[in-house]
């Protein structure tokens, strides 16, 4: 079996493969693509994949793309330990965090979106991070809410096992900390965010540790 990871270190999607892969205690040789050096749209690793982000991963030459996909796919291969429950509810509830994060968060603050609001609107650093700061305030504050009205949290997003769901929450509070956004708010978010910081998978994994880390 060979396994390639495509990854930059700042990225908040591939902090979320590295978290899966280190979970479940998978060696993989790490493919360091640059975001600012454009490596992600080079020719050879549109090749690969075609749609031209990071992360990929390969196993045994087969590309797959679309971290929350590919945490999906890790979890039917590699069982153990789950990242995604088996009773239906705690499962729908796991994949419903994510994706507040995956599909309803993250995108309107990738790169490429911001690179698109200076370029097509002139929008200037205090716009721009003032974008993300409300994006991250209106998707973090539902995502609270969520927690507590499910009432399904422990030490992790749910119960006390870590899941999918603390896979995308600590590399997008990494993101938030980042742009300096204001998580006073977020009591319960923040709490799950420490818990997760005292394991090795979120620790040793983080950008900082990264070799293409700058
Ligand atoms: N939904 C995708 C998103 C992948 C994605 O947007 N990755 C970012 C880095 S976190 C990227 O490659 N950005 C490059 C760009 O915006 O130009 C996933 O979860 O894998």
């Amino acid at each position: 079996m060979s396994r390639q990871l495509y990854t930059f270190f700042r990225s908040s999607t591939s902090y979320r493969m590295r978290i899966a892969l280190a979970c479940k205690r998978l060696a993989y040789e790490p493919h360091y693509v640059s975001l600012p050096k454009m490596q992600h749209h080079e020719a050879a690793y549109r090749d690969l994949n075609p749609q031209g982000l990071v992360p990929m991963l390969v196993e045994d030459e087969r590309p797959l793309i679309q971290s929350l996909a590919i945490i999906e796919y890790l979890d039917e291969v590699y069982p153990e330990p789950a990242l995604i429950p088996k009773d239906p509810q705690a499962r729908a509830y796991v994949r419903a965090f994510s994706q507040i994060i995956g599909c309803d968060i993250h995108p309107l603050n990738n790169v490429r979106v911001l690179k698109r609001l200076q370029s097509q609107f002139g929008a200037g650093e205090d716009a721009t991070n003032e974008w993300y700061r409300h994006w991250i305030a209106e998707g973090l504050g539902g995502l609270e809410d969520f927690v507590l009205q499910q009432g399904r949290s422990g030490q992790f997003a749910l119960g006390n096992a870590v899941t999918m769901a603390d896979v995308c929450l600590v590399p997008q509070i990494f993101n938030a900390r980042r742009f300096g956004c204001e998580l006073g708010h977020y009591a319960k978010l923040t709490g799950i965010f420490e818990n997760c910081m005292k394991l090795p998978a979120f620790t040793d994994t983080q950008p900082n540790t990264q070799a293409d880390a700058f």
